[in-house]
């Protein structure tokens, strides 16, 4: 059996649509219930009214991205409490509905990052790019973040300082706006699009967690998962963590899955296989420290959902996004290593071998830059990388006779 080939859609706002989208070959959608404000219920009456619409285009629902955890949550607060009541009441409804695969993340106050949202490869197509000098130089010399200057070495100091000269007060406002506002606004973003002062609200929502280490978010992140997941099992539902984008430590924020040993506390701390990971090989590749493939197979059984996509990494820190099969990062040995995982599932009785696999991201490329759409997911560039990863899949198929 062929994995379910999916792609996200950001439903009525979204520019692209499901007749679109089910011309692509994806057979199934990844989506949320947007118009609900972070940490209120999702009711059964408005999922199944997102869950009809997708089926009556002859798609199917497969995976929520995402059901966000509210900022309270992460950061310990006493309303934790109802939030979390909350968000197990939305995990029941999904499961009563049929939606038994949730992706979630938690990082701190950013969803991801990148500076540059319009890095133009040789080809003509556009990618998006994180420049590390230049964020740093949003940190230091836009934000003024207190204390930033501690996180920096000399020399990344020096070079912020260097490319904070050469910037125009639009190129400073453009960059801080795609930072704070343009790559998060339409995911659940914490500073809104028509927001005036960006950045100060951003400072704001950063000060927050002045005390909250690593060690703190954990607790945290533990005490949230002790608490759903017993939900999530009742229900048979699986949660889904993305890792951090980029999976290393930005803005004095704490960052807590990251790598294969992040995920280890992660198993270690709540066991059940429904405490699971969203494997995306976009953002664990931007560490040439992570295997992914050896990742994988580590926690294959507790991965419910895969976004799939190269990362190319440049020796000065910086990384773009890559075409979906560069060689960069081992994609036909992750997609191998889920053949294997499928095949066990089925061998072993696991009724969950359908595993839902999307294309992280895609560049924006011919009549995609005459259409509106969220950085990251134009309808060409997408549709190119699914079709390549869905010829892996086929290739890796016939050789391994399955
Ligand atoms: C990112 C994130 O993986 C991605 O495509 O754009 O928005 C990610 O989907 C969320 O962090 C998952 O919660
Ligand atoms: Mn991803």
């Amino acid at each position: 059996m062929e994995l379910k080939k999916t792609l996200r859609w950001f439903g009525a706002k979204d520019p692209i649509s499901l007749e679109q989208i089910k011309q692509t070959g994806a057979t199934g959608i990844v989506t949320a219930l947007h118009h609900i404000p972070n940490g209120e219920i999702w009711s059964v009456e408005e999922i199944l009214k997102t869950k009809n619409n997708i089926e009556a285009h002859g798609l199917t629902w497969d995976v929520v991205e995402s059901l966000p955890v509210h900022e309270d949550i992460k950061k310990g607060k006493t309303s934790r409490d109802s939030i979390i009541a909350n968000y197990k009441e939305s995990v029941k409804n999904l499961g009563q509905c049929g939606i038994n695969t949730i992706c979630y993340n938690f990082m701190p106050v950013l969803d991801w990052a990148r500076t540059n949202l319009h890095y133009t490869l040789e080809n003509g197509t556009e990618a998006m790019y994180f420049q590390a000098d230049l964020f740093a130089a949003f940190d230091l010399f836009i934000l003024k973040r207190p204390d930033a200057s501690k996180d920096y070495t000399e020399k990344q100091l020096k070079e912020a300082e260097e490319i904070y000269k050469t910037l125009t007060q639009e190129d400073a406002r453009s960059l801080a706006y795609n930072i704070i506002v343009a790559t998060q606004s339409f995911i659940d973003g914490a500073v809104d699009a028509d927001e005036k002062e960006p950045v100060a609200i951003f400072l704001k929502l950063l000060a927050e967690y002045d005390g909250i280490d690593k060690h703190q978010l954990r607790e945290n992140f533990a005490f949230f998962l002790n608490e759903v997941i017993p939900v999530a099992e009742e229900s048979g539902v699986s949660l889904a963590v993305h890792p951090d984008d980029p999976p290393f430590p930005l803005l004095g924020l704490p960052r807590i899955v990251s790598t294969g040993k992040d995920f280890e506390w992660l198993a270690n701390v709540c066991p059940s296989l429904h405490n699971g990971i969203t494997f995306c090989t976009g953002s664990l590749g931007a560490r040439k420290d992570n295997n992914l493939a050896e990742i994988f197979e580590k926690y294959a059984e507790r991965v419910h959902f895969l976004h799939l996509r190269s990362t190319k990494i440049l020796d000065n820190g910086d990384f773009y996004e890559t075409e979906h099969l560069d060689p960069t990062v081992d994609l036909p040995g992750v997609m191998k290593a889920i053949i294997e995982e499928q095949i066990r599932r089925k061998t072993t009785g696991r009724t969950d071998y359908n595993i839902p696999i999307r294309p992280d991201h895609g560049h924006k490329m011919l009549d995609d830059f005459d259409r509106a759409g969220n950085p990251g997911y134009p309808l060409i560039g997408r549709l190119k990388g699914l079709a390549e990863l869905a010829g892996l899949e086929v290739g890796i198929r016939y050789l391994i006779n399955n």
